[in-house]
C-alpha cells in the first residue's frame, strides 16, 4: 500500500492534546458555560445590542441561545463580564465538542453577518467619526471563542477582526477561508490565536503578524497554510521579549528548511510540525528549548541524526514525535534520558533489532507507537515497564516468540501487535482492553475458551494459524464490533445463540469469517445483530438453503454480503432484495439454483444515482461506533473484478459489484437490471441464464466490468451498450449470442476473446465478417486487416493502460473531504477510541462543560 500508514492525524493531536491538557487549551476552556458569575448590575445597554445582534445572525437549530434574553446580557450563557467594569469581557459560543472530536452536531449553523458591524457603523454615522472604520462596541471583550461552529464564509472582513481588545481568539474548525488580514498586526493584545482547521487557501499569515509581541500561542494546524518554514518563522513576532509558547504548524503545506537561528524562541514548550513537507536538518536550537514539554517533527522529511545530548537537554519533554521521517536516533545503550515522556511516537524509523534500551526508563509512557521499525524481539521488561500503558502499537515488525501469559494484567485499551511473527496460542487478552490488533502473525492452536476482556470492541485475529471451532464466548462479548477471524484454519458451526444462557451480542457491525474452513449452515447467530453492515462468510463450507430473510428485517443495514466460495444451495430469497443498504453481494461459486428473481432490481442501494450513500460512508462521516475500523476490513478483503485479484483500501465503500457467477441459475436476465444504475461489476458467468440481454443494460454507466460469459444467453447484443463508456472488461464469450457486435465508442474495441464461442456473431474484434450486411471496411484484404490489426493492437494497449488507471484510482483515489475522518485509517481509528476513553474520563474530571 503507498497510502503513509502512520500519518499522526489530527485526531491524534486532539488525542495527545487531551493527554496533555494544558497545551494548547485557550484560557476559554475554563470559563463555565452556563455564566452563573453575573455580576449584580445588568450589563451594558450598547453590548447587549450588540450580542442580539450577533444572536440575529446565527441559525440556532438546537437552540443553545435560548438564554440570550431578558436585561442581564451577563448572565447569558456563553457570557462572561467584568465584575469591575460591567463590560463583557468574554464570548464563548464554542460548538459542542463530543468526546473532543467534533462531529457537527449541536452547532451553531449559520452566517456570522455584518449585523453587528452595521450597528456600529451607524453609531459612527451619527457622530461622525470615521467612516467605514467602526469599531465593535464590545470594547471590553478579551476572549472570543466561536470555534467548532459552521460559518463557511470568508475569514475576512469580520466583525472580530477590529476588536484590538481581544487576547484571546479561537475560531478553530469554523469553515472560515481566504488569507488572514492585514488588521490582526492590529491586535496587540493577542496572546493565543487558534486557526486550526480553517482553509488559510495557500496562504500564510500576513507580516504583520510581527506585531503580536503578547503572542503566547499560535495555532496554524491543519490550515492549508503554504510556503517556506523560514519565511514563516520570520512573519513571528520576534520582539525582544518574545513570548511564543506554543506553535502549532502541523498538516500544512509548508516546506523549506528550518532556520538556524542565533536567538531562538526560548520559551517555546510546545513545537508541532508533523505532516509538513520540510527537510534537512534539525537545527541545533531546536535542542536548546529546555522548556519543551511537546516535540511533535512525525511525517516530516527531515534527515539527520538526533544523538543522546542533545534531546538529553529537553528535561521537561512528555511528548517525542519523530516517526516516519528520516532522522536516526543515536543513543547509547546505556543511556537514562533526563525525561520522563508519556507520549513517544518513533514509528517508521529504523530502531531495531531491539526495542531502544532508554524506552525501558521511561516508566510513564501511555502511548508508545514503535511501529515498522525493524525491531525482532520484544524484552521482557517491555511488558513490565508498559503493563500501564494506555496504547501500544508494535504492528508492523517482525517480532518472533510468544505472547507473554501475563498479557491478561496489562493495562492497555488498545493494543496493535498485528504484522508480526507471533507464535504460540493466544493468551487471555489485558482485561481493560477495547481494540486487539493480532492480525498477520502466526498464531496456532484453539481460541481459547474466554478471552478475559468483556470490553472488547474489536478483534482481529486474520491471518493467522488457528484451528479448532470459534468459541460460543465470542458471541456473548457485548461490546463487540468488530470480529475478524478470516484467513485462519477454524472448523465446525458458528456456535449458535443460547438466548438463555448466552445472549448475543448486538453490536456486532463488521463479521469476517472469510477463508476458514467453517461449516454448517448460514448461522442464524446473525439474526440477532441489527448492526451488521459487513459479513463475509466466503471460501468456507457452510451449505443448505439461506435463511428466509424475515419481514422483520433480517440484517436491516447489511451493505456487504459475501458468500463466495462456499456450498450454498436454494434459491436466492427474495425477501434478501428488500434490503436497502446492500451494495455488495457476492453468490459467486455455489450450488445456488433458480431463477434470479426479478426483485433484485429492488436493491435500492445499486440504484442510487448520486454517490454511494451506503451506511459505511454515512458512518464514517459522523464518527458513530467503531465503523472506522472497517476500514481496516476494506483492506483485507479482496474483490474479484476485472479477473484480477484486488485488495482495496478504503475505496471499497465505493465498490457496488453484483456478482452471481459460478451457480446454477436458470431463466433470464432480470429484464430491468438497468435499474441498478450504480452498479460498476456485474458477474453472472458460468450459470445456466438464456434468454436475451436486457436492453436496459445500456443504463448502467457506471459499469466498470461485465462477464456473462459461459451461459446460454442468445438474441444479439444490445445496441445500447454502446453507451457503456465506463466499461474496462467485458466478457460475452460462450453463450448463443448472434448478429453483429455494436461498434460505438467501446464494444467494437475488446479483444476477440470477450466473444468468442457464440457461433453467431459477426464483425469485429471477430475475424468473421457480417457478409449479407457488408460494408467496405468489413470486406477482407490484407491492407484493412494490417490496419485493423494495429487498430485492435493500439485498443489492447489502451485498454490494458485504462485498466491500470482504473485499478489505481480503485486503489489510491481518496475524496478529500473537509472533516477529518474521511479516511481514517486505522491508526485513527485507534486513537479515536484511546481519545474517546480519555477525554470520557477528562470530562469527568473537568465536568461536562469544558471539553
Ligand atoms: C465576580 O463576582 C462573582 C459573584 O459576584 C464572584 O463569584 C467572582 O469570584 C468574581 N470574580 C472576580 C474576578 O472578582
Ligand atoms: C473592520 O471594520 C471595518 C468596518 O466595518 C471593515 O471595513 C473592515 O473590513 C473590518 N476589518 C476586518 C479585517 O474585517
Ligand atoms: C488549499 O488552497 C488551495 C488554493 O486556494 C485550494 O485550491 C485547495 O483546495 C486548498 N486545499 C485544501 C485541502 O483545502
Ligand atoms: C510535499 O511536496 C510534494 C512535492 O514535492 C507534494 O506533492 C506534496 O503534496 C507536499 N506535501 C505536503 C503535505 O505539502
Ligand atoms: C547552525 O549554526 C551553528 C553555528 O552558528 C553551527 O554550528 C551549526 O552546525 C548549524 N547547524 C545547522 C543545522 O546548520
Ligand atoms: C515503514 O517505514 C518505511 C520507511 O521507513 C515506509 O516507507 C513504509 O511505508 C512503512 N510501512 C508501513 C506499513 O507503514
Ligand atoms: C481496568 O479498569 C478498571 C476500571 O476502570 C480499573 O479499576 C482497573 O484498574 C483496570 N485494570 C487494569 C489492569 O488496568
Ligand atoms: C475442512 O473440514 C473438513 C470436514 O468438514 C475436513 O474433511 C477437511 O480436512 C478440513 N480441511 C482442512 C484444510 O482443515
Ligand atoms: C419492487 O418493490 C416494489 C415495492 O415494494 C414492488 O411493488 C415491486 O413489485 C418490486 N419489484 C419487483 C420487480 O419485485
Ligand atoms: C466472473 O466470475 C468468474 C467466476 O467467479 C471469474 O472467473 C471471472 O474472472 C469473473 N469475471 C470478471 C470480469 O471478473
Ligand atoms: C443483417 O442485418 C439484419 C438487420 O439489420 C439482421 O437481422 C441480420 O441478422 C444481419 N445479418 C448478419 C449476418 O449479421
Ligand atoms: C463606538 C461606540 O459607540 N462606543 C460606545 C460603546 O459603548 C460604551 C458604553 O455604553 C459607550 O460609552 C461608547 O460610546
Amino acid at each position: 500500500m503507498a497510502k503513509p500508514r502512520f500519518p499522526p492525524p489530527e485526531t491524534l493531536k486532539i488525542a495527545l492534546l487531551c493527554l496533555l491538557l494544558s497545551l494548547f487549551s485557550p484560557a476559554t476552556a475554563s470559563i463555565p458555560s452556563a455564566a452563573s458569575t453575573s455580576s449584580d448590575r445588568s450589563c451594558i445597554a450598547d453590548e447587549r445590542a450588540a450580542l442580539l445582534a450577533i444572536k440575529a445572525t446565527f441559525l440556532d437549530p438546537n437552540s443553545r441561545l435560548a438564554s440570550w434574553q431578558g436585561e442581564d446580557c451577563c448572565s447569558w450563557w456563553g457570557i462572561r463580564c467584568s465584575n469591575r467594569t460591567g463590560h463583557v469581557i468574554k464570548l464563548r459560543l464554542r460548538g459542542s465538542r463530543d468526546d473532543c472530536l467534533s462531529l457537527y452536531r449541536n452547532k451553531l449553523l449559520g452566517e456570522m453577518s455584518y449585523s453587528l458591524v452595521g450597528l456600529q457603523k451607524l453609531r459612527c454615522g451619527l457622530r461622525k467619526t470615521v467612516p467605514f472604520l467602526p469599531r465593535s462596541n464590545l470594547t471590553g471583550l478579551k476572549v472570543l471563542d466561536i470555534s467548532e461552529n459552521r460559518f463557511y464564509k470568508k475569514i475576512a472582513p469580520n466583525w472580530f477582526w477590529n476588536i484590538t481588545s481581544l487576547s484571546v481568539l479561537d475560531i478553530r474548525s469554523c469553515g472560515f477561508y481566504g488569507s488572514i488580514p492585514d488588521e490582526i498586526g492590529r491586535m496587540a493584545s493577542l496572546e493565543e490565536v487558534y486557526f486550526q482547521g480553517n482553509d488559510l487557501m495557500s496562504t500564510m499569515i500576513p507580516s504583520s503578524f510581527k506585531n503580536l509581541c503578547n503572542l503566547k500561542v499560535l495555532d496554524l494546524r491543519n490550515t492549508n497554510t503554504t510556503g517556506d518554514i523560514r519565511e514563516l518563522i520570520e512573519r513571528l513576532p520576534n520582539c525582544p521579549w518574545n513570548k511564543l509558547q506554543q506553535l502549532g504548524l502541523s498538516h500544512n503545506n509548508i516546506g523549506g528548511t528550518l532556520p538556524n537561528w542565533s536567538e531562538p524562541l526560548a520559551n517555546l514548550i510546545a513545537l508541532l510540525l508533523s505532516n509538513t513537507n520540510i527537510t534537512g536538518a534539525i537545527p541545533s536550537w531546536i535542542w536548546t528549548l529546555t522548556k519543551m514539554i511537546y516535540l511533535d517533527l512525525c511525517s516530516n522529511k527531515l534527515n539527520g541524526i538526533v544523538k543522546e545530548d542533545q534531546l538529553g537537554n529537553l528535561i521537561d519533554l512528555l511528548f517525542l514525535g519523530l516517526g516516519n521521517t528520516h532522522l536516526q536516533i543515536k543513543v547509547s545503550s546505556n543511556w537514562i534520558p533526563p525525561f520522563k515522556l508519556q507520549a513517544v511516537l518513533l514509528y517508521s524509523l529504523q530502531l531495531g533489532p531491539e526495542v531502544p534500551p532508554w524506552l525501558r526508563s521511561q516508566t510513564s509512557i501511555q502511548h508508545l507507537q514503535i511501529a515498522n521499525t525493524s525491531i525482532t524481539t520484544i524484552p521482557d521488561w517491555f511488558w513490565i515497564v508498559f503493563s500501564r500503558a494506555d496504547f501500544l502499537d508494535v504492528a508492523y515488525n517482525q517480532i518472533t516468540g510468544m505472547l507473554p501469559a501475563t498479557l491478561e494484567f496489562m493495562a492497555a485499551k488498545t493494543m496493535d501487535l498485528s504484522n508480526n511473527r507471533f507464535t504460540g496460542e493466544v493468551p487471555k487478552f489485558p482485561i481493560n482492553v477495547t481494540y486487539m490488533y493480532l492480525q498477520r502473525n502466526s498464531l496456532s492452536g484453539p481460541l481459547p475458551s474466554d478471552f478475559g476482556a468483556s470490553l472488547l470492541v474489536s478483534l482481529t485475529l486474520s491471518g493467522n494459524l488457528l484451528s479448532g471451532t470459534i468459541p460460543s464466548s465470542v458471541f456473548s462479548l457485548e461490546h463487540l464490533e468488530i470480529l475478524d477471524l478470516s484467513r485462519n484454519i477454524l472448523n465446525g458451526e458458528v456456535p449458535a445463540c443460547q438466548e438463555d444462557s448466552n445472549p448475543c451480542t448486538r453490536q456486532l457491525v463488521v463479521v469476517n469469517l472469510n477463508s476458514n474452513n467453517l461449516s454448517g449452515g448460514f448461522p442464524l447467530i446473525f439474526r440477532s445483530c441489527p448492526r451488521l453492515v459487513f459479513l463475509d462468510l466466503s471460501y468456507n463450507q457452510f451449505s443448505g438453503n439461506l435463511p428466509l430473510w424475515m419481514e422483520e428485517k433480517f440484517l436491516p443495514i447489511l451493505s456487504l454480503l459475501r458468500l463466495r466460495s462456499n456450498k450454498f444451495s436454494g434459491h436466492i430469497p427474495t425477501e434478501l432484495t428488500k434490503n436497502d443498504q446492500l451494495q455488495f453481494l457476492d453468490l459467486a461459486e455455489n450450488y445456488f439454483s433458480g431463477s434470479i428473481p426479478d426483485s433484485l432490481v429492488n436493491l435500492s442501494a445499486m440504484a442510487r444515482t448520486s454517490g454511494y450513500s451506503a451506511l459505511l460512508n454515512e458512518i464514517i462521516l459522523t464518527g458513530q461506533g467503531a465503523i472506522y475500523d472497517i476500514i481496516l476490513f476494506y483492506e483485507l478483503i479482496s474483490v474479484q473484478t476485472k479477473g484480477q485479484q484486488l485488495e482495496f483500501s478504503s475505496g471499497i465503500s465505493r465498490v457496488v459489484n453484483l456478482d452471481l457467477s459460478k451457480n446454477k441459475f436458470t431463466g433470464t436476465i432480470p429484464r430491468d437490471i438497468g435499474a441498478l444504475v450504480a452498479l460498476k461489476s456485474l458477474n453472472f458467468s458460468w450459470n445456466l441464464l438464456n434468454g436475451e440481454i436486457p436492453e436496459t443494460i445500456g443504463q448502467l454507466k457506471q459499469l466498470e466490468s461485465l462477464d456473462l460469459s459461459h451461459n446460454e444467453i442468445s438474441g444479439e447484443i444490445p445496441s445500447s451498450m454502446q453507451d457503456l463508456n465506463a466499461l474496462g472488461t467485458v466478457n460475452l464469450s460462450y453463450n448463443n449470442l448472434s448478429g453483429r457486435i455494436p461498434r460505438g465508442n467501446t464494444m467494437g474495441s475488446y479483444d476477440a476473446s470477450s466473444y468468442i464461442g457464440n457461433i453467431g456473431l459477426c464483425g469485429p474484434p471477430l475475424t468473421r465478417n457480417c457478409f449479407g450486411n457488408a460494408t467496405n471496411e468489413d470486406l477482407p484484404g490484407n491492407h484493412v486487416d494490417l490496419e485493423h490489426k494495429s487498430l485492435y493492437l493500439g485498443m489492447a494497449i489502451g485498454f490494458v493502460l485504462s485498466l491500470w488507471v482504473i485499478l489505481c484510482l480503485l486503489l489510491f483515489k481518496t475524496s478529500w473531504r473537509k472533516s477529518y475522518f474521511t479516511f481514517v485509517d486505522r491508526q485513527q481509528k485507534k486513537i479515536y477510541v484511546s481519545v474517546k476513553i480519555r477525554c470520557a474520563i477528562l470530562k469527568r474530571k473537568l465536568g461536562a462543560n469544558n471539553l
